[in-house]
């Protein structure tokens, strides 16, 4: 049986549940999502010498860690064309790039430092997503930055809040595409504070103080992301679910993040997927993979990746949630690591275009619940590897680990001479 043969025979599996995948496949294709750019280089970037701080580790040290700008843009765009469907590109503002313009402090970063990203974006036809980088810096006092009881400490990064809505603004009008602006700080306690509000209200003040930089918020999308704890930040962290989604709900314009490693180990995202829509225009997501803790794992096409995508596409939400890839593993290749991840997020939102919503529905609203149980089992054993072969195939893209030879060659070609 050729491919041809294998996916005409699914269609017509797939029709006998109601679903069109010729039509799954069609809406598929203009789904952006946004793929990050620290991934490279285990979040890195090119602006300080510094460790990794925030309370957020990569693990691992697999050869050929991308070094310089020229390095990561090589890579991204060797694993950009291993992956089918439409991207954005995800940048934090540490990955400025100073070889042209001498280096600025991240208070006074200006479009000139992003204008190599802007041109490799816009060569490519991808939006620019963008994220101030509240960590990895000198300026970050005690651990603590937008929350600081230093004023010249937390004014230093509420400027860094400021350029970032100005460089976003920059991104939308440069690329076309409306850019996402997530604002996540690491602040708070390794033990027991005495105050736990004073923290919370400082960072209230300084996000409401970014916020009002003038902007166009048809072109610039403000998040707050939400955090359960970070490493040496186990007892407090103030940017927590109920800060962060209080402040969303009472800031006209601003969008709450969902980091699905930023949780409890036993919440679900995909739980809170339609919750928040009942009340948001748009939400942003961050798909990863927590292991027993925010460990950023590559995300697989497992199933609580799955259930996140099937509440997008049957909340009838593809075009109100901005998604966005978020996660680091430095013990694998960075660029399989980046290809699987993407992939992964892909045959989610495929398999969901691909169940039958409507007539699941149906059953669970009259109640045929046995029926419900029985459908939901059935629909898991489709030929869903043929469509997406097809779906692979018609991007341009292998649809089998074929892909993997390539990124095999690359590793030995230019990965390892890295040093
Ligand atoms: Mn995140």
């Amino acid at each position: 049986m050729n491919q041809n043969d294998r996916y005409e025979a699914a269609k017509k599996q797939y029709a006998l549940f109601g679903v069109d995948t010729d039509a799954a496949i069609e809406r598929l294709k203009e789904i952006p999502v946004s793929l990050h750019c620290w991934q490279g280089d285990d979040v890195t970037g090119f602006d300080h010498d510094g460790p990794l701080t925030g309370g957020i580790q990569t693990t691992g040290n697999y050869p050929g860690k991308a070094r310089t700008p020229e390095e990561l843009m090589q890579d991204l765009d060797f694993a950009l064309k291993l992956m089918p469907g439409k991207k954005k590109l995800n940048l934090h503002a540490n990955y400025a790039i100073f070889k042209e313009t001498g280096y600025a402090n991240r208070d006074e970063l200006e479009p000139k430092h992003f204008a190599p990203w802007v041109e490799f974006a816009k060569e490519r036809n991808m939006g620019i997503d963008f994220n101030p980088t509240f960590f990895s810096h000198d300026c970050v006092k005690d651990g603590l930055t937008l929350t600081s009881p230093d004023e010249g400490t937390r004014n230093f990064w509420i400027r860094h809040g400021k350029a970032c809505v100005r460089l976003s603004e920059f991104f939308a009008k440069e690329t076309g595409i409306p850019c996402v602006m997530n604002i996540w700080i690491g602040d708070g306690y390794k033990d027991i504070p005495a105050d736990r509000m004073g923290p919370r209200l400082r960072y209230k003040d300084s996000i409401e103080q970014i916020i009002a930089e003038p902007h166009d918020p048809a072109l610039v999308k403000i998040c707050v992301e939400s955090k359960v704890f970070g490493i040496g930040v186990e007892s407090y962290t103030a940017g927590s679910a109920e800060f962060t989604l209080t402040f969303a709900a009472t800031h006209e314009g601003i969008l709450p993040l969902m980091d699905n490693g930023h949780y409890h180990p036993t919440e679900v995202v995909y739980d809170k997927i339609p919750a928040l829509l009942c009340f948001f225009p748009e939400i942003a997501l961050h798909i990863t993979r927590p292991v027993r803790w925010d460990s950023d794992h590559v995300v697989l096409f497992d199933d609580e990746t799955k259930e996140m995508a099937k509440e997008i596409v049957r909340c009838d939400a593809i075009n109100r949630v901005h998604m966005a890839l978020d996660y680091f593993d430095a013990s694998i290749n960075r660029i399989s690591a980046w290809t699987v991840g993407f992939r992964s997020w892909q045959k989610a939102l495929l398999n969901a275009l691909c169940t039958p919503n409507d007539s699941l529905k149906v059953l669970q609203d009259e109640s045929r619940l046995t029926e419900l149980m029985v459908m939901q089992e059935e629909v898991k054993t489709l030929p869903f590897g043929a469509v997406w072969e097809r779906y692979c195939e018609q991007c341009g893209v292998e649809s089998g680990a074929e892909w993997f030879t390539k990124v095999k060659e690359y590793e030995k070609n230019v990965l390892t001479g890295r040093g």
